[in-house]
């Protein structure tokens, strides 16, 4: 397998909505191969701890509830130029900010319910692809 890795969980609104395929069916046709991949439940201290970056921003108690409210999917994803090409394919934060044709525009119902998670730098999607994975988790 060729190029670099992203981290991505589908979230709680997507999972419940049963758009976990539909998603990750438009994941695999952008190019990206599931180097690693798991339904799972955050507790709020879990989802606290992942989004700590986020800690002082006015949404972050209500993130936390949220991303701990139901399963999810995390996967690990590989790709040329991956955090990047698959920024683009999520498309926004905010679902009306986001191009046609993205993830979030076609799955996501508001700002905060938006339907999947993309690393923002190479640097964290090794960060929290080892967060939800070790070493025998996931394609070598
Ligand atoms: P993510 O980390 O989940 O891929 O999303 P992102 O980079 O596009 O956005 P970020 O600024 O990192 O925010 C993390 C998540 O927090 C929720 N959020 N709610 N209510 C609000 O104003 C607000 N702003 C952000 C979203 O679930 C967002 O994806
Ligand atoms: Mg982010």
């Amino acid at each position: 397998m060729a190029g670099n890795r992203t981290f991505t969980m589908i979230k709680p609104d997507a999972f419940a909505a049963g758009n976990s395929g539909a998603i990750l069916k438009m994941i695999e046709e952008a190019g990206f191969k599931i180097v690693a991949l798991k339904a799972t439940q955050l507790t709020p201290e879990l989802a606290g701890k992942f989004y700590a970056v986020h800690k002082e921003r006015p949404f972050y108690a209500d993130l936390c509830k949220y991303m701990s409210s139901g399963p999810i999917i995390a996967a690990i994803l590989e790709k040329e130029n991956a955090v990047e090409d698959f920024r683009t394919l999520i498309g926004a934060t905010n679902p009306a900010n986001a191009a046609e044709g993205t993830i979030r525009k076609i799955f996501a119902t508001s700002i905060e319910a938006n339907a999947v998670h993309g690393s923002d730098s190479d640097e964290n999607a090794e960060i929290e692809g080892n967060f939800f994975f070790n070493q025998f988790d996931r394609v070598r």
